[in-house]
């Protein structure tokens, strides 16, 4: 997995076998935040984890991500949260609105719960740069982030 990271070392040392995961997905920009979810989906599989212990829930939006993943921190048996969503900037301001409330909001689950919860948003100046970020050239930033949350167990 270390080859197509762009800037992760792929090396982990934990047993991620009983681990539970949750990945919290937008469906605002489907196209990009399914393959993202893909990757980070796989990316678990391939560094051990089982499909019986990956729960998957959809939200409407990025900035819905923060609710989301507090209600998956929130339980018992789920040990890390991948968000995965995708904001592409428009004619107005709410681009950077919402990517600092998302930001801020993800790491504030991080902190509250004392949990992983990666950060598995794009935000992009337009669509090319968000495909090229999620399996295209630049790799895919969900595989990244699962990668993120399973490093930050070991911690
Ligand atoms: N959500 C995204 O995940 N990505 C976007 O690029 C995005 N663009 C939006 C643009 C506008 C003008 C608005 C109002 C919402 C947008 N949303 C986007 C949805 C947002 O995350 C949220 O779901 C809604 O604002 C409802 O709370």
């Amino acid at each position: 997995m270390a080859g197509i990271l762009s800037s992760v070392s792929g090396k982990t040392k934990i047993n991620i076998k009983n681990k539970k995961f949750a990945i919290v997905v937008a469906e605002w920009n489907d196209e990009i935040t399914e393959p993202l979810f893909d990757g980070a989906y796989h990316a678990l599989l391939e560094l051990g984890a089982k499909k019986e212990n990956i729960t998957r829930k959809n939200v409407p939006g990025s900035f819905e991500l923060p609710l989301g993943a507090q209600r998956m921190a929130e339980k018992k048996n789920i040990d890390a949260v991948i968000c995965i969503g995708c904001v592409i900037q428009g004619d107005t301001p709410h681009f950077d609105y919402i990517c600092q409330a998302v930001a801020y909001g993800i790491m504030k689950v991080n902190l509250k719960f004392n949990k992983p919860v990666a950060f598995g948003v794009l935000t992009t100046l337009n669509k090319k740069q968000a495909l090229e970020r999620a399996g295209g050239k630049l790799g895919n930033k969900g595989e990244e982030a699962a990668l993120t949350a399973v490093k930050m167990l070991e911690i």
